[in-house]
């Protein structure tokens, strides 16, 4: 297993955790830290036996503050600007694109590239006492690990205007009324709500997990037409499994189904 300095990752049966480990810099995402979110995308791309992976911050008061902006001094030119942000974009988009699927456990600060993190994953869990946003600009800068794109398309392009332009802070629940969390819950019962979810989760069927959160991305920004051809394609590739046969026979011997990711 690699050795990492910046993250811990922890596994169970069928979920590994993956904690932001910098509790002095609030997690802010250094580059090195990006680098090792990438490094867990490859060691699960593949994985068979993992199906949830859990991101969450190690300090109580962050999930992650930010990219770390102690770093932003080697960007001394546009070009080396967007080079900045198309790496943490490719490592973002590789976390997205994984066959698992991907729980924020979101236990405080989520701002900035914090929270470009948690949007590059499936579900986000709140705790109550969290707080979101997007505040780059009041940096004179612009959300460069993909928050102008997959916020927009999760809470609306008024909606994600006003939160970019702004740089506004929202508390849990504002974030749960605009659709930027899916569940918020005392901080106290956080880990413990992911935890339950995520096995829940990894008692699902791997290739119809799969194959939903796929159909789901890659048909949301296809005309419906072409989205729904994405939809069959998975739907196929589900109905062609044996955890199908053996789902199907599960219901009609009214017994537990055993799934075997095959
Ligand atoms: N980067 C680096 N260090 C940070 C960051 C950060 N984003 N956030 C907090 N820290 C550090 C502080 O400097 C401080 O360090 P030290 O003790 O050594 O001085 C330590 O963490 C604790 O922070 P505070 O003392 O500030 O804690 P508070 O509880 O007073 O405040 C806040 C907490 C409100 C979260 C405050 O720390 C804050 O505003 N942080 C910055 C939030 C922010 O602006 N985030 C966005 C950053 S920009 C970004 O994410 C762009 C992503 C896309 C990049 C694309 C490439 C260009």
């Amino acid at each position: 297993m690699p050795d990492y300095q910046t993250i811990t990752l922890k596994r169970r049966p069928g979920v590994a955790t993956l904690t932001l480990n910098r509790p002095a810099k609030l997690n802010a995402l250094n580059q090195q830290m990006v680098q090792e979110i990438g490094v867990v995308c490859d060691e699960l791309r593949g994985d068979k036996t993992t199906l949830v992976l859990v991101i969450t911050g190690a300090e109580a008061k962050a999930f992650a503050a930010g990219a770390d902006i102690g770093e932003f001094s080697v960007i001394n030119s546009a070009a080396a600007g967007e080079a900045f942000a198309l790496r943490g974009q490719a490592v973002f988009s590789k976390l997205a694109a994984l066959d698992q699927i991907v729980i924020a456990a979101i236990n405080g600060y989520a701002l900035g590239g914090g929270c470009e993190l948690a949007l590059a994953c499936d579900l986000r869990i709140a705790a109550e006492s969290a707080t979101l946003g997007q505040p780059e600009i009041s940096l004179g800068l612009v959300p460069g690990y993909g928050g102008t794109q997959r916020l927009t398309r999760l809470v609306g392009r008024g909606q994600a205007k006003r939160l970019m332009l702004t740089g506004d802070r929202l508390t849990a629940q504002q974030a749960y009324d605009l659709g930027l969390v899916e569940q918020v819950v005392p901080a106290a019962e956080l880990m413990a709500t992911v935890d339950a979810l995520a096995d829940r989760l990894a008692g699902q069927p791997p290739i119809a997990l799969a194959q939903i959160k796929h159909a789901v991305d890659e048909g949301a920004d296809l005309p419906l037409v072409d989205a729904l051809a994405v939809e069959a394609t998975a739907f196929g590739r589900a109905a062609n499994s044996e955890d199908r046969l053996e789902g199907t026979a599960a219901f009609l011997a009214k017994r537990k189904a055993s799934w075997r990711g095959r």
